[in-house]
């Protein structure tokens, strides 16, 4: 059985006020076309299908137009689940009437019945399981134990479980934090205050465990339990992450292969550092200009409008920081009310921001004589 794993697509996401539309279509383009060349028996796609509950009306055209080349056009059975960002009954939809068509969409957890697919080892049982809040969960049969994440999964798990049968291999595709995996800055944590993770021996008895949620390629443990990570970097903490979507080849002995394989993004995301001037003079051949940027400036005095500047060589610059304010230098004297603040230490404040270092007693010397002087000015002329 040949499995096309991705996750997290974020249909709708904006970057720093930029919409990331049109790269999502251009990813997802390949995306067809490496089912298709692949010739997978079915595709997963593991929650966070959309960037939020209601997302806009362009990127639901893009999902159905991704759905309809696979499933219709392509004839590969597709089994979408809600994850935490997506509002499970919009995702649910139409659910047992595309069914028929080969296309499973879960959002609720009122359907846990598994797909079976065929290949020539014998079957396969998919259980599509979209992101469980345990709220919810406490309300299926016998979840009145449930008041956590961990005891909302195991639960859950008891329930699929009972549903396999002897002689098939069993798929998990599920949207989650298992403990043991690594965070980005672009997923939103599922739980606030408590703990949103379990355990992975709650997966025991899957052959395959297909999630999303993390955004960053993994397997925990070994690669029975596998995130395929998000269709794109989602965030600038995620500029050193790989890409990827999962062909897992799950074979009669029922150990799943994997091959992860890199997509083309439209445009990188990448951090550049240097001085002003250094961004400035790069020469064309060393860098794509094109791609989503965010500058680190090294420079230690003062620079005038730089994000305007920087943008003029980098089109679709994103984000841009001071080297020493992402040390955190900044702010530890400008906290406050302003109003109740001496001219003098809200200059004090504004040198330490802008330069890094406390100002010297004879600049301040000459700051307090300015300042006196035009005090005295606006005496003498009153208004
Ligand atoms: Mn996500």
């Amino acid at each position: 059985m040949k499995i096309l794993h991705s996750a997290d697509w974020h249909l709708g996401r904006y970057l720093h006020g930029a919409s990331l539309l049109e790269d999502q279509r251009l990813i997802l383009e390949q995306f067809v076309d490496l089912a298709r060349s692949e010739q997978v028996d079915v595709v997963v796609i593991a929650g966070d299908i959309y960037d939020r509950a209601i997302p806009p009306s362009e990127a639901v055209a893009l999902l159905d137009s991704v759905l309809t080349r696979l499933v219709v056009d392509a004839g590969i059975p597709t089994i979408v689940i809600a994850g935490n960002h997506d509002s499970a009954e919009r995702i649910g939809f139409g659910g047992r009437i595309f069914a028929q068509r080969g296309l499973t969409l879960r959002g609720t957890l009122n359907n846990l019945s598994p797909v079976v697919l065929s290949d020539a080892h014998g079957e396969v049982a998919f259980h599509p399981l979209p992101y469980v809040e345990p709220l919810f969960a406490r309300h299926l049969p016998g979840g009145e134990d449930v008041t956590d994440h961990q005891s909302a999964m195991t639960h859950l798990m008891s329930l699929l479980k009972a549903q396999r049968v002897p002689g098939q291999r069993n798929v998990l595709v599920g949207h989650a934090f298992v403990t043991g995996g690594s965070e980005s800055d672009s997923e939103r944590p599922l739980s606030v205050g408590g703990s949103g993770r379990v355990g992975g021996d709650s997966f025991d008895g899957f052959d395959f465990v297909a999630l999303g949620h993390l955004h960053r390629p993994q397997s925990i443990g070994s690669d029975r339990i596998q995130y395929s990570g998000s269709l794109l970097k989602y965030s600038f903490n995620e500029v050193d992450q790989a890409k990827s979507v999962s062909l897992v080849e799950l074979g009669a002995d029922a150990v799943p292969v994997t091959q992860r394989v890199a997509l083309k993004p439209r445009r990188d995301l990448r951090i550049i550092t240097g001085t002003l001037d250094e961004l400035l003079g790069q020469p064309d051949a060393v860098l794509s200009r094109d791609d989503y940027l965010s500058a680190q400036l090294t420079d230690t005095s003062p620079v005038l409008e730089p994000m305007l500047r920087l943008r003029e060589v980098y089109p679709n610059i994103l984000d841009m920081q001071l080297a020493r304010q992402a040390e955190g230098q900044v702010g530890a004297l400008s906290g406050g009310d302003h109003r109740q603040r001496k001219p003098e230490d809200l200059f004090r404040a504004f040198h330490l921001d802008m330069l890094g270092e406390e100002i010297s007693p004879q600049a301040l010397d000459v700051f307090n004589q300015s300042v006196q002087s035009l005090a005295g000015e606006s005496q003498g002329h009153p208004s």
